[in-house]
């Protein structure tokens, strides 16, 4: 049982699809401890059902009914009971530790993030303002720079769609926060392994760590309405400095001349 949980966990380096359980491969530092956490609980559950079949399958094979006569009784047998009790307190125990460890961990905020993104959800399509790079007189109505999109549109290829792009860098902090103009909407992608509700008149606040660049599709993933599945968006993870081309290339794009809207 030992050796399977070990072969587990190593082959859990190399991040195949079974080792993974389901999940993506992580592209964040927060959702490596989120993946490690599922595979941790999984090996834990395998291990309790492995105790508690074999109990099972040892009183089936060695206990059957013999006769009529009744088998010895064990209630009141205090060790058993103290066991029977004992036992799944410290089961819980184990789990609670481990969860509060990573969820602290994966919920923690930056004192000073690297970059700040506002996400704003609406029926049905995301807004991405970034706060800290401004557009003065910009002629898409917002003082700073600010993704816009469409829905994702039935009968397009994914190339000719028009959803909205979040871009960020790899290797910085980059905290979001999350806003609604409208019902709750939440943020899902799903690389980070994670996501937040978009809650109108509150802000909902998390911070990653990417780990690796490339392009990948987020959700809304709290039923929103009519077309909530088409509430798509594109993000990508880039170096820092494919970042800060990209965020001057929409500061100068964004801003108009002159002063003049
Ligand atoms: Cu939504």
């Amino acid at each position: 049982m030992l050796l399977a949980c070990l072969a587990i966990v190593t082959t859990g380096c190399q991040s195949t699809a079974f080792t993974r359980l389901g999940m993506p491969v992580p592209v964040t530092k927060q959702g490596q401890v989120t993946l490690a956490m599922w595979q941790g609980s999984w090996i834990a559950a395998w291990c309790v059902g492995i105790v508690v079949w074999g109990g099972i399958l040892w009183a089936i094979i060695f206990h059957r009914k013999r006769g009529d006569q009744l088998p010895r009784q064990v209630r009141y047998n205090l060790p058993i009971e103290i066991l029977y009790t004992v036992l799944p307190f410290i089961m819980v125990g184990v789990m609670f530790y481990f969860t509060a460890r990573d969820e602290d961990y994966i919920t923690r905020l930056p004192a000073h993030p690297d970059l700040t993104v506002n996400v704003i959800g609406m029926q049905w399509t995301w807004q991405f303002q970034y706060p800290h790079y401004k557009t003065p007189n910009s002629s898409l109505g917002y003082p700073v720079v600010t993704e816009v999109g469409q829905m994702w549109q039935p009968g397009l290829p994914m190339n000719q769609q028009h959803l909205p792009l979040l871009v960020i860098p790899e290797h910085e902090t980059v905290e979001f926060n999350l806003t609604s103009i409208d019902v709750i909407h939440s943020f899902w992608v799903p690389p980070f392994e994670f996501k937040r509700d978009v809650i109108p008149d509150f802000t909902n606040r998390f911070a990653v760590t990417p780990i690796a660049t490339g392009s990948w599709i987020g959700n809304c993933t709290e039923l929103c309405g009519v077309y909530h599945s088409r509430m798509l968006f594109r993000i990508k993870i880039v170096t820092p400095a494919q970042f800060t081309a990209w965020i001057h290339k929409q500061q100068a794009q964004q801003t108009t001349p002159g002063g003049v809207r």
